[in-house]
């Protein structure tokens, strides 16, 4: 029975990206992108793992598209890979190809398509020529949105930008813990820049027609550890560069004025050309929220690291390198991240209490944890639980009034999680990695069984 009901209508989806899953990185012309050649280099991922074969989903997508409907899944958001469309910066046909035949493959399934332009795989011959710290880089996304838009807006209708900007830019290019892999705080601010720049030129291109758009920034409640001032400065640095940095520029046309000043030292100021913030903040259909922790911050500088890398050193917070993050004492995941489910309601309803309104996707929340097969059966009770505390913050914050319209678990199946290689497990699917056999875990089946009903027992 269902209790506690979602809104009609409401997508109940599952996510994934292109580098993470596809495998066949030199299949049908396409090229390298920077994630390539980052995880070929010795020291950058764990045990030397690469994206090489990843999950076959390149030849197996139908396998993939099948399993999700017998799930009952009704949305599926995917990336498409720039390097397949335009290897050298002329389009190739092999790669739209295969997502014309992804995307009919899940609209015949009943599946609606989401697909999301930029999720970190940019080519290398980008990178080579500046990457996303040269302005440039920007224009060239906007002639691949119309690409992809002309090519395939006949069968997708729902589209995002650019995948978590905050990881692009800080992870690629402050703490080098993401491709490319540099360690600059002014490269880092420039490319946070033109991310946004990216998605501004783009969305309008997308939006052409019957085409609707948003980006998907990863957003996180954000609590001092105490309330002493320097706490309390840097719980506003950290939500500052986290949060309100990408949420005012795409919702009110601005950068929060404390945290140009905490990025004046990198240079930040002479990166914003006149014109640049009314694209930024121009109309968008929706946006996407991707939700997994809290950060608990003290400006005390011997506190610990977030992990985003086995490897991590450099900082990937520039105007905040001294703040550390500490244990909010809740249960973690495989990651070593808190599981907080209030932190979501927290930050959705901020977002449409602080912001003009918008509607709002889930557009990544889950949970790696180590996963047992026993007897061909995986039991991921702790996953489900995460899932279903999350799910309830979002029934809640309907109730308060947010216009959530749908939610994406990440991930539909095991795949390569970027510096940790495939040893974290982040699938409502297990995937056997020596015969690529996908097996549904417990939580696969209960959130088909939530999807169809459209509510939380
Ligand atoms: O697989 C990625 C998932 C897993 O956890 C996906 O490709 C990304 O879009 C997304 O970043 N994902 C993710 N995010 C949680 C990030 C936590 C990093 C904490 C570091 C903050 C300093």
């Amino acid at each position: 029975m269902t209790t506690r009901g979602f809104p009609e209508g409401f997508a109940w989806g599952v996510a994934t990206s292109a580098y993470q899953i596809e495998g066949s990185t030199a299949a049908d012309g396409r090229g390298t992108s920077i994630w390539d050649t980052f995880a070929h280099t010795p020291g950058r991922v764990l045990n030397g793992e690469n994206g090489d074969v990843a999950n076959d989903h390149y030849t197996r997508y139908a396998e993939d598209v099948a399993l999700m409907a017998s799930l009952g899944v009704g949305a599926y958001r995917f990336s498409l890979s720039w390097p397949r469309i335009m290897p050298g910066g002329t389009v190739n046909q092999g790669g739209l190809d295969f997502y014309r035949r992804l995307a009919d493959t899940l609209l015949e399934a009943g599946i609606t398509p989401y697909a999301t332009l930029y999720h970190w795989d940019l080519p290398q011959e980008l990178e080579d020529a500046g990457g996303w710290p040269a302005r440039d880089t920007a224009y060239r996304f906007a002639d691949y949105a119309a690409v992809v838009r002309e090519a395939l807006g006949d069968r997708v209708k729902h589209w995002f930008t650019v995948n978590e900007p905050w990881c692009s830019a800080f992870l690629g290019y402050a703490s080098g813990d993401h491709a490319p892999g540099l360690r600059s705080p002014e490269l880092a601010v420039r490319a946070a820049h033109h991310l946004l720049l990216a998605h501004g030129l783009a969305a309008p291109v997308l939006r052409e027609g019957d085409g609707l758009a948003g980006a998907a920034p990863n957003l996180y409640a954000v609590s001092p550890a105490s309330d002493s001032e320097l706490d309390l400065d840097a719980a506003r640095r950290i939500d500052g560069l986290q949060n309100r940095f990408f949420l005012d520029a795409l919702l009110r046309g601005s950068y929060p004025e404390d945290v140009v000043r905490d990025l004046a030292p990198f240079g930040f100021e002479d990166v914003v050309q006149a014109g640049d913030m009314e694209l930024i903040g121009g109309p968008i259909d929706f946006l996407g929220v991707n939700y997994y922790s809290r950060h608990t911050v003290s400006a005390e500088s011997d506190g610990g690291v977030v992990a985003t890398s086995p490897f991590a050193s450099a900082s990937p917070w520039p105007g905040a390198s001294h703040v550390s993050f500490v244990h909010g004492g809740r249960p973690v995941t495989d990651m070593g991240w808190e599981v907080d489910p209030g932190g979501l309601h927290e930050i959705l309803t901020r977002v449409a209490k602080e912001y003009p309104s918008v509607p709002l996707y889930i557009t990544e929340n889950g949970a790696a944890y180590v996963d047992t097969v026993v007897d061909g059966e995986i039991d991921d009770h702790e996953r489900l639980s995460y899932i279903e505390a999350h799910l309830a913050a979002c029934h809640d914050a309907i109730a308060d009034g947010v216009p959530l319209k749908g939610y994406f678990a990440w991930s539909f199946m095991d795949n390569f999680e970027w510096g940790w290689g495939y040893g974290k497990r982040f699938g409502l699917v297990h995937v056997d990695y020596e015969t690529q056999k996908r097996t549904p875990k417990s939580s696969a089946r209960w959130y088909g069984q939530i999807s169809r009903q459209n509510g939380l027992p």
